[in-house]
């Protein structure tokens, strides 16, 4: 039952010997889960930090499936008191955006993590602003999106769903490379729900444990996402708390370092409970 995975270095001063959680902050409007729910962005940073969060990933613009997309300012404009208020906990903070602008800032505002649902394709110069990220200890996450949240979700189509997910970040990982971003600075994901029907985010799941090959950190995103709802039939995206945290242990169990997750409380629990049993400490 112990898990043998490759040894895999630190990120942003965290050692990768566990599964890190993540706790998701969306300071947006219209997020599919927690959209507009957020009043005091510090006392939820706070709050996030002391359930046990490794890393804060702070997005400013929704990828829910049809979402529109926003000025760079704007976007900047919604997450810096949150990026201040997360950073000034010592938390590591990651920001989601596909905005080259929005993540050069950040950094300068002491984000160390770049989360990128486009894999650094969105915007011509997200690339050298990863190398940046890098270049300062940081990392960035590159992860699979069929297509545009505008689109992606209407009849997505694979051969074969792993395959095509697998080439196509392995490919990513490699575009890094070349351009000085070192693969133990990258976090490949292949992103549950972008782009993908329920079989395709089941058959992802069940082959987590490929990605491993790729030789980066596996990041795994699976949180109250529709699958979960449409497994239980359960509509409202914040009451999908259980199945949440049964998607996330799946992805510990097959070694995903880091698990992004809105329920930071009941990830925790489940995941101490796990390691106790994996022996890990
Ligand atoms: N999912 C969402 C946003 N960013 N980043 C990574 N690396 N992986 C993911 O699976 C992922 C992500 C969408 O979820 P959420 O942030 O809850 O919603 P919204 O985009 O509507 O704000």
């Amino acid at each position: 039952m112990t898990l043998h995975l490759p040894a895999r270095a630190p990120i942003c001063g965290l050692s990768m010997d566990r599964p890190r959680i993540m706790g998701i902050v969306n300071v947006t409007p219209d997020s599919f889960s927690d959209g507009g729910r957020i009043t005091d962005v510090a006392a939820r940073v706070t709050e996030l930090v002391a359930e046990g969060a490794d890393i804060l990933d702070i997005g400013g613009e929704s990828t829910r499936p049809g979402a529109d997309t926003i000025p760079a300012e704007e976007e900047w404009d919604r997450v810096a008191p949150a990026i201040e208020a997360a950073v000034a906990t010592g938390v590591v903070v990651s920001i989601d955006t596909r905005k080259a602008a929005v993540a050069r800032r950040a950094l300068s505002s002491g984000a160390r993590l770049f989360n990128d649902v486009s894999a650094l394709t969105y915007d011509r110069d997200s690339l050298s602003v990863a190398k940046e990220f890098a270049d300062q200890g940081g990392a960035v996450c590159l992860m699979h999106a069929l297509s545009d949240p505008k689109t992606m979700q209407q009849n997505p189509r694979y051969d074969d769903v792993l395959r095509e997910v697998y080439a196509y970040l392995e490919d990513r990982v490699k575009v890094a490379a070349e351009a000085g971003i070192p693969p133990e600075q990258v976090i490949v994901d292949p992103g549950i729900g972008f782009g993908k029907t329920l079989a395709h985010n089941i058959e992802i799941l069940r082959g987590l444990g490929t990605f491993h090959d790729i030789g980066c950190l596996v990041l795994l995103g699976a949180s109250r996402k529709r699958f979960i709802g449409t497994l239980t039939g359960e509509d409202v995206a914040a009451e999908r708390v259980h199945g949440s945290v049964a998607a996330a242990q799946i992805g510990a169990s097959l070694g995903a370092q880091i698990l992004r997750v809105h329920d930071v409380k009941a990830t925790a629990q489940a995941l101490a409970v796990w390691s106790a049993v994996q022996g890990i400490t």
